[in-house]
């Protein structure tokens, strides 16, 4: 026999068997078809016999009992939120200046940083009393904003560069040529870039703008789009600029335009040419021919057009979505602010409610008295940091949280006591290790890791998602045991000879 039959024959018996298989399952569906069939026609004959109220009665008897088998499959079924995973935090933000301004004094008298929201609060209202409408430049790299502004300005200053990156502070430049509203000129350094500190600058100064002009030299690509996107959607009043038009065509331009007009619905899109400078060949009286630099033709009139009408059309709206746009920076660096002064502050309180139940734990006079000092250093400890997160009272229950927390500890409290019993052993000059200092050091790793459980839950969703926390603790509870062990060890034998 060759090899190949060899191989082929166990594959038929195979094949053969799933056949068999296969004809078996078919009878054995057939039969249930059928007896199913006998069934249901002789319920129908059972149910043709009844008298019409005993019909009525099992009609609704076996709807009620459909109903049920399906909210009870949907309540099974239903999609759940996950315990776990990062939930994004819905921000209140004030909506007009004043509130805005009540949110700052009350920040600051709780020790927030409130610096950079306050300059917002300074910004908006340096640019409700000017009567100047702000227009910023924005967009890619070298895509001739500067250059844009200069022919406009005629400020020979500012600086255009075929390098990328050029800009990188927000200059203002103003402008008025006697028609319409005085404008104020804003050049802010390119997206885009590599230099992610220029694009904060940058996307900051389109959201302090009454109109943005989003300079683009072609066709978008995705990245532009998501950007524009996104102004979109903070409310920004936007015309884009089709700068260096004299790269193309009449009739590329033309299509480019098209398109742009296309994908960009709602939005104004002009073309554009700032100028820069092109080489050119003179051609001298002796008919010699020499390679010069000169400025290139601007043509801007487009889009002055664009602007003024914008502006005499719109003015009223230009000016309240300022407002709001400038509150709402404002008031997004207030809320990061104080999240910033909240963890800080919450790394603080976990930080001495630890020490304090470190203390606790050696000053326990009997065994079992430091897990009721605990267990009330522990309630404590969360109910202060629920408070810093001003996390309203009937929203939490704290001690059920600590009892859960406290059944997660007795689990591993063995395991952790042996493992500091052993770390604290190994320290130079330690003799004897009392049980006090082992319960120290242990209780130091749990009460350190519970907080910041429950301080990450807190920094995350506002409040304390009782699962979220607990699952955060376990993973932080079983993480570099051996390292924080040691850690504690040291500032438990510290704490100790300290009252020796
Ligand atoms: N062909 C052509 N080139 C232009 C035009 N406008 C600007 N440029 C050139 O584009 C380059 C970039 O111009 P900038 O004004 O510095 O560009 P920018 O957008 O301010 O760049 P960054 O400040 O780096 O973000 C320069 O070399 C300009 O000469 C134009 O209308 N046509
Ligand atoms: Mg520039």
């Amino acid at each position: 026999m060759t090899e190949q039959q060899d191989q082929s024959s166990p594959k038929r018996i195979l094949r053969l068997l799933l056949v068999l298989a296969l004809l078996f399952l078919s009878l054995l569906i057939l039969l249930l078809v059928l007896q199913l069939t006998e069934s249901a026609l002789s319920v129908w004959q059972m149910l043709d016999q009844l008298s019409p109220a005993l019909l009525l009665f099992y009609a609704v008897g076996l709807f009620g009992f459909s109903l049920v088998v399906l909210v009870v499959s949907w309540l099974l079924l239903r999609p759940t939120r996950p315990v776990t995973g990062k939930k994004v935090q819905t921000i209140h933000l004030p909506e007009d200046r004043d509130t805005f301004e009540e949110a700052l004094h009350k920040a600051d008298s709780k020790g927030v940083d409130i610096t950079a929201a306050h300059q917002e609060l300074q910004e908006l209202d340096q640019r409700t009393r000017q009567p100047s409408i702000y227009v910023t430049f924005f967009g890619a790299v070298s895509a001739g904003k500067s250059a844009l502004i200069r022919a406009i300005t005629g400020e020979q200053a500012i600086q255009v560069d075929p390098r990328t990156g050029t800009t990188r502070q927000i200059a203002h430049y103003r402008f008025a040529n006697g028609e319409g509203a005085d404008l104020n000129l804003t050049d802010a350094p390119g997206i885009l870039d590599t230099n992610l500190e220029h694009v904060r600058i940058a996307r900051e100064e389109a959201r302090r703008a009454h109109l943005v002009i989003y300079v683009c030299e072609g066709e978008l690509t995705r990245d532009q789009h998501r950007e524009l996107a996104e102004l979109q959607g903070l409310q920004r009043p936007l015309i884009v600029a089709l700068n260096k038009q004299d790269r193309y065509s009449e009739q590329e331009l033309t299509a480019i335009l098209a398109r742009l007009s296309e994908q960009l619905s709602g939005i104004e899109v002009v073309a554009v040419q700032a100028g820069g400078r092109e080489e050119v060949i003179r051609i001298d009286a002796d008919g010699k021919e020499q390679p010069v630099m000169r400025e290139r033709v601007a043509r801007i009139d487009d889009l002055m057009s664009a602007i003024q009408a914008k502006i005499a059309t719109e003015l009223e709206g230009l000016e309240v979505q300022l407002d709001e746009s400038l509150v709402r920076l404002g008031a997004e660096k207030l809320h990061q602010a104080t999240m910033e002064h909240r963890l800080q502050e919450g790394k603080k309180q976990v930080k001495q409610y630890t020490g304090k139940a470190m203390i606790g734990a050696m000053a326990a006079v009997s065994p079992g008295t430091d897990v009721l000092i605990q267990g009330y250093l522990g309630v404590q400890m969360v109910k202060a940091l629920t408070t810093l997160y001003e996390v309203k009272a009937r929203e939490v229950d704290v001690e059920h949280f600590i009892d859960l927390a406290s059944q997660n500890v007795g689990k591993r409290i063995t395991l952790l006591l042996a493992l500091t019993g052993n770390v604290l052993k190994a320290f130079p000059g330690v003799g004897t290790v009392t049980g006090g200092l082992i319960h120290a050091v242990a209780y130091g790793m749990i009460f350190e890791s519970l907080g910041n459980a429950v301080l990450k839950t807190l920094q995350e969703s506002g409040t304390l998602k009782t699962h979220q926390a607990l699952d955060y603790f376990e993973e932080t509870i079983s993480g570099n045991l051996e390292s924080r062990a040691q850690y504690f060890a040291r500032l438990a034998l510290e704490e100790f000879r300290r009252k020796q």
